[in-house]
């Protein structure tokens, strides 16, 4: 029994197996529980084994966090809260060095923002289909656009919108990601000055960005990057064309009455002025015309981005205005590109223009006037394909796998409409609680929806959930659409924010690594200055500057002491040297605000004022071997011109002959059982599994360590010093602990996936 053994000699734990089987049937559970039939259906078609994974991954806004909230579909099992506009202090993210210069790309006019008010994520996109490589989502309040990669689940870039002041109408994708669209909201002037109101009409601004992506770096391209200056109507959202209406986008308004407010001056309220009149406008632009605009140098640069004034967007026939019903707020160009739907949250009826005659209009110079900006209003007439009366407070749509099926979220009603646009006709209904603002189906936004799954994105909770005080977590419903009536499955609160939207991808398109390149500076995508091998850990000290370069390894951080003097500045690189799955450490200090996450291979950097002499102790935070809380170390700060008094380390236990050679001993029976694990995963076809090669991998590192505290051990005990050789002789055991463990790992793995017999 090998690995009894090791568990004896190694102090390696294991886990038993659970002889425990419940003796209640189904129907016992469901009596006890007051489960209907229905319920343990909907129950069994969301629930995900252990183990097993779930089919989708949704992306969801984190709301006023700042983050993005990835979940699984069909469990809702929350998986990752992404860092974006806000600091993560699990991620580490805006505490090393690396993600706080990403952090700060979002600053407003040179102010540090620490909240974000996230809306809308949208995935990169290769001819209309979601490709998995990167989630872009806007700040409403504060306008920037962030760009995560998905191939590690973080922040990379961050853009500042240099003209709005807010933006709402993002961040939406172009069918191959050409552009990442963000329109601006509540009109203000472009540059950043005093305006006063009463110069509302003339001065300020509304306007459509369209944010260039650089598919091969992965970033945003400010410099190739344009804006279309609007009339101060307040842009709402937007949607790329797609198929036939590629290289157009949509974007809807409302306040068109460009009414600005003072209900403390008597006048009456914004909600009253901006909606009196009883249609807004659609703004249809043509980015790609815009692009050719941009490059034949006929844009002007504002605050550094590049601005096609309304007067030639007009002369260039890229924009035009379509009357739509009052105050609309989604705006979805279905999966073929040749409709578009729109929803008026005052209106009951949702309409749906034709791209074609749309088209044709503009092509026939069908114009009914010109708006006072001089842009040409075409006649709604002319574009309607048809409307259809959904109900109360329709608000966003989302497509279905089947043709011509829609779902549409009826925010007043509180429910959802399944309907067909192209007949215009209602077709299911489903409540929903409460107050329904997106939705989103599987694929929902791509050329081709899976369907499958509706998710609603309710606003209000109410009695969903146990109460938590005033602030009620938000309410997201699964609804399985496979069928005709759409069926309610489950509700998940959401506790983060208000999450507007959610994009949901299949999970195999996404391929996210276990571990970096080593040494990787995870921000920057590329090898870090800073990368520290083992071995190679040291300290550089110059007049006023500490600068560690150091690494972490189950289960010691290099260095283990820092000293310096009080008023130094203390930059502490560190690097993971770990290749296993899942072996992150940490890194926390007393007092001085640093706290890193260094997932495997990562290199990061955390840079403090010692301002203060004192002790500071500093220690991994992240569970990560038995001897976990033995990775520890500490940060000594000197007064100016302290002189040391005590030489020698003072010491609590000491060591002879006979604790060298129990330990000696125990460390000879450790090997055999290294050895015999070895031989079983090298007697397998281990090399057909990856995760076992990586763990192979770490356990070969970890034994070569091994041989070096065993040397330093013998050396020592030659020389009779039984202090350090019993202590070498305790590292090199600890070496082996952890090379045992690697190995039980991998040995459980390859039985657990019937690896087979090679030797
Ligand atoms: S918005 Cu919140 S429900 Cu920002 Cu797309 Cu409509
Ligand atoms: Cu590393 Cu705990």
């Amino acid at each position: 029994m090998k690995i009894r053994q090791l568990a004896l000699v190694g102090g390696v734990t294991l886990a038993l197996g659970s002889q425990f089987t419940s003796a209640a049937s189904l129907d016992d559970v469901m009596k006890a529980r007051g489960l209907t039939h229905k319920d343990v259906l909907a129950a069994a078609k969301t629930y995900v084994p252990t183990g097993k994974r779930d089919e989708y991954l949704a992306f969801s806004s984190g709301g006023q966090s700042g983050q993005v909230i990835v979940y699984g579909v069909p469990s809702m099992r929350i998986l990752k809260y992404i860092g974006v506009f806000t600091p993560e202090p699990w991620q580490g993210y805006g505490f090393d060095e690396e993600s706080k210069a990403v952090l700060a790309q979002g600053n407003i006019q040179g102010k540090s923002i620490t909240y974000g008010d996230t809306h809308h994520p949208a995935f990169t996109e290769t001819k209309g289909e979601y490709d998995g490589r990167y989630l872009f989502i806007n700040d409403k309040a504060n306008p920037r656009v962030a760009v995560i990669d998905l191939h590690d689940f973080e922040t990379k870039q961050i853009v500042a919108n240099p003209l709005y002041k807010s933006a709402h109408g993002g961040a939406f994708v172009t069918e191959n990601s050409e552009y990442v669209i963000e329109a601006a909201q509540y009109p203000t002037p472009f540059e950043n000055e005093f305006v006063p109101l009463e110069e509302f009409n003339d001065k300020y601004r509304g306007g459509v960005t369209y944010w260039k992506f650089d598919n091969k770096k992965g970033r945003i391209d400010q410099e190739n990057s344009f804006t279309v200056e609007l009339p101060p109507y307040s842009q709402d959202l937007s949607d790329a064309g797609k198929g036939p209406s590629h290289g157009w986008s949509f974007t809807n308004s409302f306040c068109s009455e460009r009414y600005v407010g003072g209900i403390e001056r008597g006048r009456p309220p914004f909600e009253a002025g901006c909606s009196a009149k009883d249609t807004d406008f659609l703004h249809m632009i043509n980015w790609q015309k815009g692009e050719e605009v941009v490059k034949a140098g006929k844009a002007k640069k504002i605050n550094g981005m590049n601005v096609i004034s309304m007067e030639t967007a007009v002369a260039e026939n890229m924009l035009y205005l379509i009357p739509e019903p009052k105050s609309p707020h989604g705006v979805d160009v279905t999966p073929d590109g040749k409709k578009i739907i729109i929803s008026g949250k005052l209106d009951s009826h949702t309409w749906v223009y034709s791209f074609d005659k749309l088209m044709a209009a503009i092509k026939a110079g069908n114009f009914k006037e010109k708006d006072p900006y001089g842009i040409p209003i075409l006649n709604m007439k002319d574009t309607l394909h048809t409307q259809v009366q959904l109900g109360l407070g329709p608000l966003h749509t989302q497509m279905d796998a089947k043709p011509c099926i829609a779902f549409t979220s009826l925010y007043v009603d509180s429910m959802i409409a399944k309907w067909d646009y192209c007949e215009g006709k209602v077709l299911d209904k489903v409540s929903i609680h409460y107050n329904v603002g997106h939705l989103v189906s599987m694929e929902g936004d791509s050329v081709s929806p899976d369907g499958k799954y509706l998710i609603s994105l309710n606003k209000l909770a109410i009695d969903r959930f146990n109460p938590v005080g005033p602030l009620h977590p938000q309410n997201h419903q699964l609804i399985d659409i496979k069928g005709d009536k759409m069926e309610l499955l489950y509700d998940m609160p959401v506790p983060l924010g208000e999450p507007h939207y959610v994009v949901a991808i299949k999970a195999d398109k996404l391929k996210p690594v276990i571990r970096y390149k080593s040494g990787w500076n995870s921000r920057e995508d590329k090898r870090s200055p800073f990368k520290t091998r083992a071995g190679r850990e040291k300290t550089v000290v110059t007049p006023g500057k500490v600068e560690v370069f150091g690494t972490t390894i189950r289960s010691h951080i290099t260095p283990e002491i820092i000293e310096v003097t009080e008023g130094d500045e203390v930059t502490i690189h560190l690097t993971n040297l770990e290749r296993a799955q899942d072996e992150t450490h940490g890194f926390a200090m007393y007092g001085q605000n640093v706290n890193l996450s260094i997932e495997p291979g990562k290199t990061v950097t955390a840079k403090f004022v010692a301002d203060k002499a004192g002790v500071y102790p500093y220690y991994c935070t992240e569970f990560c071997s038995a001897l976990h809380l033995e990775m520890e170390g500490y940060l000594l700060v000197k007064p100016k011109g302290y002189q040391a008094t005590e030489v020698k380390a003072q010491e609590g236990a000491t060591y002879t002959e006979a604790d060298y050679n129990k330990q000696v001993k125990t460390n000879i029976e450790t090997q055999a059982v290294i050895d015999s694990v070895v031989g079983f995963i090298t007697s397998h076809n281990y090399q057909d599994f990856p995760p076992v090669v990586a763990l192979v991998e770490d356990a070969t590192d970890q034994l070569g360590f091994a041989k070096e505290a065993k040397e330093k051990s013998e050396a020592a005990a030659a020389k009779k010093d039984w202090q350090n050789g019993a202590l070498w002789a305790n590292q090199w055991w600890q070496y082996q602990v952890k090379a045992a463990d690697i190995g039980l790992r991998a040995k459980t793995y390859l039985e657990q996936h019937d690896a087979v017999k090679v030797k």
